[in-house]
């Protein structure tokens, strides 16, 4: 059995182009990747996706504006915990992106996401994302950087 901690993942979109945050410290450090984190105990999944990015990247973001677009589950070798990150995306937002205590925020066009400094399973689901595909992907990792077996599947709805 798995004690499961859900987190989130929010993918801001203009144009041909995708926001990511460098992350600064913690969890996947030096990785760019979307925005997001553990929800907390008083909020929604969704007020958690807003709140997180708000605090990461000092963007402002309405929770029905959000677009729940993907389910990932991670877990690794030797640890009971599963973390369940739920994926949003959203194109209507407010506020420019600012370099905040845990991320560097950075627009990169659709075509040059740089994979070789993210997480090695965004190499493996982006694409869904990116073809605006809904998509559930399930990751065993050894350690932080070997995927040991993987699904991903594309959904009919979320
Ligand atoms: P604190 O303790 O406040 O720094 P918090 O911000 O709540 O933590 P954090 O940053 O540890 O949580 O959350 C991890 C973030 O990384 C979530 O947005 C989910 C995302 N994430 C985790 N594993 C991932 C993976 N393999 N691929 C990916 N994103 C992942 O693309
Ligand atoms: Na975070
Ligand atoms: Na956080």
């Amino acid at each position: 059995m798995f004690l499961k901690k859900i987190f989130t993942l929010i993918f801001i979109r203009q144009d041909n182009q995708i926001l990511l945050g460098l992350k600064k410290r913690g969890f996947g450090q030096n990785k760019w990747n979307g925005f997001g984190g553990k929800v907390e105990l008083n909020e929604s999944v969704m007020e958690a996706a807003v709140r997180e990015l708000r605090e990461e990247s000092c963007l402002m973001c309405k929770t029905t504006d959000l677009k729940n677009i993907g389910h990932l589950e991670f877990t690794f070798e030797g640890d009971s915990t599963m973390m369940d990150v739920r994926v949003f995306s959203s194109s209507i937002f407010e506020g420019t992106p600012t370099e905040t205590e845990e991320m560097i925020p950075k627009w990169f066009d659709c075509d040059k996401i740089p994979f070789h400094a993210m997480w090695p399973d965004d190499s493996l689901w982006f694409p869904y994302m990116l073809q605006g595909k809904l998509f559930y992907g399930r990751f065993h990792y050894q350690g932080f950087d070997k995927i040991l077996n993987y699904t991903i599947e594309e959904l009919e709805s979320m």
